[in-house]
């Protein structure tokens, strides 16, 4: 009599090529594994103890600039909590907002709906693996460039690249469509306000083209984090800088986001009702370093959690690099100009690690 095949996860787990069809190719993703009982992660996401020795150290959190948007109606207050960003993102790179113009309700809503994507059966998940997925635009994911790691972070997540409510609406799983669009409408004036105070507090002159062609489109991410059975052995995220001009992420009351501030690896613990910005690799550039992103990382944890950045920048074809009036105040460009989609390229094809990406790819 033949041998009946091994499907037990354990089995799958501890074989290279099955895990990676399991995890990443037919979308079971990490929660497959978690669903399935896993009691140990398998090798494959265990991370050199030297590479995780930095975020094991970290013994404080950090208290970040809290901006009270509350004011924003009244001109003269606009002044200065416009003020206040710049001084926060050029001290830290990252801030909290808060009273930013989303109802609370809203976030919840958001965070719900996201945990009911995930909670859906595999199959009905899988057919928005890329390449599979009806729009090129929106497509699930796990780790962050599998193909290319050689270990793989704990976490899943859908990504959608918004390019127009159309399109989001014919596309879009129901589960969370209409939610994450009035999430995003709502966030516009924020980030338009955010690019304006931090471009006016370099000296840029802004006009609705500038701040059109830089954060019209956005990409978003439901980022999923299962419970992990060895958080202490692997990351949820590594560390990495954003690529787009600014991020704002909500997460949920777990924790887990790292950043390395001022040299020194702290965690910002979750804030209710606050969202937290920080600045991306295209804002450095376009700033030739007035504004310095922040390397960041999130680490698994032994319970789920739920984070969601909005990823703010530029289409593919808008060439970026330093805006010319700061060209003219300090000389010389750090950066080159290049396309964003070239930017994005070497990004999503370079597995995570460290500030030096993407930053590299556009530094003379
Ligand atoms: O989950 C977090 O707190 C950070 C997420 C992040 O850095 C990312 O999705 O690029």
């Amino acid at each position: 009599m033949a041998a009946s095949p091994d499907n037990s996860i354990a089995h799958i787990a501890s074989d290279e090529d099955q895990l990676f069809e399991f995890v990443v190719r037919t979308g079971h993703g990490v929660k497959g594994l978690v669903d399935a009982g896993i009691s140990h992660i398998p090798n494959r996401y265990i991370h050199p103890p030297e590479k995780l020795a930095d975020f094991k150290r970290i013994s404080s959190t950090i208290t970040l600039p809290i901006i009270d948007l509350s004011g924003l109606s009244d001109a003269s207050i606009k002044n200065s909590i416009a003020q206040e960003i710049c001084e926060a993102t050029k001290k830290f790179g990252f801030f909290h907002v808060i009273n930013y113009g989303v109802p609370q309700d809203l976030v919840k809503r958001l965070m719900d709906s996201t945990s009911e994507f995930f909670e859906l059966p595999p199959e009905k998940k899988a057919c928005y693996l890329k390449g599979v997925s009806p729009c090129k635009n929106v497509f699930l994911g796990t780790s962050f460039t599998p193909e290319s790691e050689k270990c793989l972070e704990w976490k899943d997540y859908i990504i959608m690249f918004f390019f127009g409510e159309d399109e989001a609406r014919a596309f879009w799983p129901p589960e969370y469509r209409d939610v994450l669009l009035e999430y995003l409408k709502l966030q516009q004036p924020l980030i338009s306000f955010i690019f304006e105070s931090l471009l006016k507090g370099i000296g840029v002159t802004v006009d609705d083209e500038l701040i059109k062609a830089y954060i019209e489109p956005k990409a978003v991410n439901l980022n999923y984090y299962p419970v992990c059975p060895n958080p202490e052995l692997t990351v949820g995220v590594g560390p990495h800088s954003d690529l787009g001009v600014i991020t704002l992420l909500v997460q949920d009351d777990v924790g887990g986001l790292q950043a390395k501030i001022e040299d020194e690896w702290v965690e910002i613990a979750p804030m209710p009702g606050a969202l937290i910005v920080n600045v991306g690799a295209t804002l450095e550039i376009l700033s030739n370093g007035e504004y310095k992103s922040v390397e960041h990382m999130a680490r698994a944890s032994n319970t789920n959690r739920i984070s969601i950045p909005i990823f703010v920048g530029p289409r593919p074809h808008t060439k970026i690099g330093p805006l010319p009036g700061l060209l003219q105040k300090d000389g010389k460009p750090i950066y080159k100009d290049l396309l964003f989609g070239e930017l994005m390229e070497h990004f999503f094809s370079t597995p995570h690690k460290g500030k030096q990406t993407p930053l590299d790819f556009a530094r003379f």
